[in-house]
């Protein structure tokens, strides 16, 4: 039987409340959140005792978000989402044999995200038969018997593929590379490829490292801070405290957003209360509120200004940097009409920004998902390269490069292996360390992987982490191109439609989550974690597991590993048996964990090499940074047009579904919501609420989605934004950044009409 691969769900305008969107974030209500979510799901006690725990030294790392933590942390270095987070994972393990034998598939599947989240933990192993419609209990043994069954049979290894989400430890995510490099595949797939690919990309090629270079402790002597096409006062809470204390070093923040986001108004800390300091601190000094995809645009008439107000560092760019004429020419010859036009800012706030950047001795340069969800994802932040090059800010205090990641080790799980794209030098390293060859050739990234299940390429689908259905683009199709599969596995902690839209057999495997007790051998076990900033760090569970049945990543991988391939490539069971031999071999087959097992255990853990902020060494292909030169992209659309970027709201975190409200920007009670600027919606006739279909065009092709509410909302004109996932069936699969292959998630062409009336009852 065919599942629906989205809930089916009708809007329900009464239950749409609209408020005034908020200037300030945190603050009390915050506390208050934090404080809800965590007694309505973990219950006082377990609240109390598991929030006092998160990103203390010898807990663990928040699941929230991967921004670091101070050294010097106080007792409640939590935020309003990680609170959330850690209290959905602490969550009872109700989704049991029980209740999969009372719940078929096809009604699961009609549920909404937020109500399958809601039914907690997954408490054993399931497995769904072909043709049948419900799961039913199998046993560890049989999992795997049926998993390495089907890897074996398969006639080429690469008719398997392997996905990560990114809260993944580094110890499990090493295992789990190492165990299909010798199964013979690098179809590695990841989040990643649909989140920070462009970062990655576009920093490598021009500064030698795809990560940022910035510490925690270069926020405190930064001039000016840019935050661009980020929410951090939803995704990245801690980085508010951050920017409020450079704020009162002396800092100021340049925030380009098409929304103005709370967060960068006004914030206040929620402990800050507790001293009965009542005042807020306001931390976005400019706002550009940027059309959306106009970055490429406003950077090109920074960097032409940098070089009108003399404002180059010469020293810098002589020595360091290559490429700078040929990208100055293009600044230069680009024309204000075509700048002011493409950004939709005015030249006069492009020239109070650009003086800004001018006169700071030390830049920050943030970013997240507005600028690397685009077709010129990459080619947008190498702008930001030139613009920080100019004024040679890299490898200075106070200064660098702030790709803000998302989950809470994505970074690290790339760093041991989460590659379907592995160098040649990451191959002889690891080759070396492991002792056996691994293969050369390239695997599938997420959209590859998607485009080979649909061309029947792909016969074994094992995730590790995540919702691949619901997180990637153009949902139908997807679901289709997993109904071809004739096995899918899924290693989860939480209920999620990849667990009701499957290939022809399915796996559940329950696994405990980052705050669970890890024992092995009889022994706590700890994994380690890399952050935002390229510390290496250790993260304990201390819960008690939320199921006698769940089992860890490591040991699920290694289990496996042994029963597929047996010990004629690593010692897999052994390796598990004591997390630190897992550390040692990673040790021996990484650049950068010299000494591993003892500097993890420092207080804060340890910083890995960065060539670019350790001495202003750059690992390009020419030995230099490299300024590149690109030209505006296209960004028109038709007369009736409109950009759709997909976001997320204050109550999510990526597909699992919190609650319903958008606290910040004042929406409550729904999701499926259109924010609309009010002049586009008065010019049309529509009204605040006015229900509306719409459809995204791409090369020629169109997808529809019926049934949204329109919500007015201080954004660009032409511009739109609806959330993720529940847009996500919009955008094209094929609608990618070069170089990095990333969804375009922020840019999705649309056209709209309000949604049929018959019989004055609007059609659902
Ligand atoms: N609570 C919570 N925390 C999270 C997550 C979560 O879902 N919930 N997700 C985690 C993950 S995996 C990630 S990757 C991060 C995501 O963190 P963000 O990147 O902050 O997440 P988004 O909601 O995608 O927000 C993108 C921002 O970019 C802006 N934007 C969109 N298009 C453009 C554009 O063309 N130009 C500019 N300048 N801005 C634009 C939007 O208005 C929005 O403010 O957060 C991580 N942390
Ligand atoms: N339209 C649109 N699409 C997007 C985005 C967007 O902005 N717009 N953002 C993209 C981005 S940035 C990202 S990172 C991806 C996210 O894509 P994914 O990482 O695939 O999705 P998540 O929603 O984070 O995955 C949630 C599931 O992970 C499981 N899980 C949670 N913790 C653990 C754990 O410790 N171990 C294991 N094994 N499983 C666990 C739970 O079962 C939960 O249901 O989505 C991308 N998709
Ligand atoms: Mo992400």
């Amino acid at each position: 039987m065919r599942k629906s691969p989205r809930a089916t769900t009708p809007p329900d305008r009464a239950k749409l409340r609209l408020k005034k969107p908020k200037k300030k974030a945190a603050g009390i209500p915050a506390a208050l959140s934090s404080a809800y979510h965590g007694m309505t799901k973990m219950g006082v006690t377990k609240t109390v005792k598991t929030l006092v725990t998160v990103n203390q030294q010898e807990g663990f790392d928040c699941p929230g978000c991967a921004w670091p933590d101070p050294e010097h942390r106080t007792t409640f270095e939590f935020c309003e989402n990680g609170a959330k987070a850690v209290a959905d994972e602490a969550m009872k393990a109700h989704v049991n044999a029980s209740f999969f034998s009372h719940h078929s598939i096809q009604a699961l599947a009609e549920l909404s995200d937020y109500e399958l989240n809601r039914k907690g933990r997954l408490a054993q192993p399931m497995h769904l038969a072909p043709g049948e419609s419900h799961y039913k209990p199998i046993s560890w043994e049989g999992a795997f018997e049926k998993i390495s069954g089907a890897l074996k049979s398969l006639p080429s290894a690469n008719r398997a593929v392997f996905y990560t989400s990114g809260r993944t430890s580094n110890e499990a995510a090493f295992l789990y590379q190492a165990f299909i490099r010798a199964y013979g595949t690098n179809n590695l797939p990841d989040c990643s490829n649909m989140c920070h690919e462009s970062s990655g990309k576009g920093l490598g090629q021009t500064i030698g490292i795809g990560k940022g270079t910035v510490t925690l402790e270069d926020f405190n002597h930064a001039n000016v801070i840019m935050v661009i096409g980020q929410n951090p006062g939803t995704n990245h809470p801690r980085m508010l405290t951050a920017l409020r204390d450079a704020k009162k070093k002396g800092a100021r923040i340049i925030h380009i957003n098409p929304l103005p986001e709370a967060g960068l108004s006004r914030f206040k800390h929620p402990q800050d209360y507790m001293k009965m300091d009542l005042t807020s601190t306001q931390l976005a000094d400019i706002h550009l509120p940027v059309r959306i995809g106009g970055d490429a645009a406003l950077l090109k008439g920074l960097i032409k200004l940098q070089l009108e107000l003399s404002a180059v560092d010469h020293a810098f760019v002589n020595e360091y940097t290559s490429g700078f004429q040929s990208m100055k020419d293009a600044a230069l010859n680009t024309t204000w009409d075509q700048i002011v036009n493409d950004s939709g800012i005015p030249r006069q706030s492009i020239q109070d920004a650009a003086e800004m950047l001018a006169s700071s001795n030390a830049t920050i340069a943030c970013w997240a998902m507005g600028l690397t969800q685009h077709k010129n994802g990459v080619s947008v932040i190498q702008e930001v390269v030139n613009l920080l090059l100019l004024g040679g800010h890299v490898g200075r205090e106070g200064a660098g490069f702030c790709p803000v990641r998302g989950h809470s080790n994505v970074q690290g799980d790339r760093t041991v292996g989460i590659w379907e794209a592995p160098s040649e030098s990451f191959i002889d390293r690891m080759e070396k360390g492991l002792g056996f060859d691994i293969p050369k050739e390239h695997g599938y990234d997420v959209v590859q992987s998607i485009e080979a299940m649909a061309d029947g390429q792909v016969d074994v689908f094992f995730c590790m982490g995540g919702n691949f259905l619901s997180a990637t683009p153009d949902t139908d199709f997807t679901a289709k191109a997993i109904a071809n599969i004739d096995l899918t596995i899924q290693v989860s902690t939480k209920l999620n439609r990849s667990h009701l839209v499957t290939g022809k057999e399915a796996l559940i495997l329950p696994c405990l989550g980052r705050t669970e007790l890890d024992v092995q051998d009889g022994e706590a076990q700890f994994v380690t974690v890399e952050n935002s900033m390229g510390i290496v760090h250790r993260s304990k569970g201390t819960l008690q597991p939320a199921s006698p049945m769940l089992r860890s990543e490591p040991w699920i991988v290694s289990t496996l590993a042994e029963q597929t391939l047996g010990l004629q490539h690593l010692p897999w069971n052994d390796l598990c048996s004591n997390y630190d031999s897992i550390r040692d071999l990673m040790e021996a087959s990484l650049h950068g964990f010299t000494d591993y097992n003892r500097r993890v255990r420092n207080e804060n853990g340890f910083s890995l090499p960065n060539p670019p902020r350790d001495d202003r060494t750059f690992n390009t292909h020419d030995g230099f940074a490299n300024f590149t030169t690109h030209q505006l992209p296209d960004v028109s659309v038709g007369e009736d047009q409109f950009v759709l970027m997909t976001l997320r709201s204050h109550d999510q975190y990526n597909t699992t579904i919190y609650g319903l409200h958008d606290r910040y920007r004042g929406v409550h009670g729904h999701r499926r919501v259109l924010f609309m600027n009010a002049d586009d919606m008065v010019a049309r006739g529509w009204k605040s609420r006015t229900k509306v279909d719409i459809t995204s065009h791409f090369n020629g092709e169109t997808r529809e989605s019926a049934s949204w509410l329109l919500v007015p909302y201080e954004i660009p004109k032409g511009n739109l934004a609806a959330y993720f996932p529940e847009a996500n069936s919009l955008v094209p699969l094929k609608s990618t950044a070069d170089v990095s292959n990333t969804p375009t998630s922020k840019w999705i062409v649309c056209t709209l009409r309000s949604s049929p009336v018959h019989n004055g009852v609007e059609e659902e």
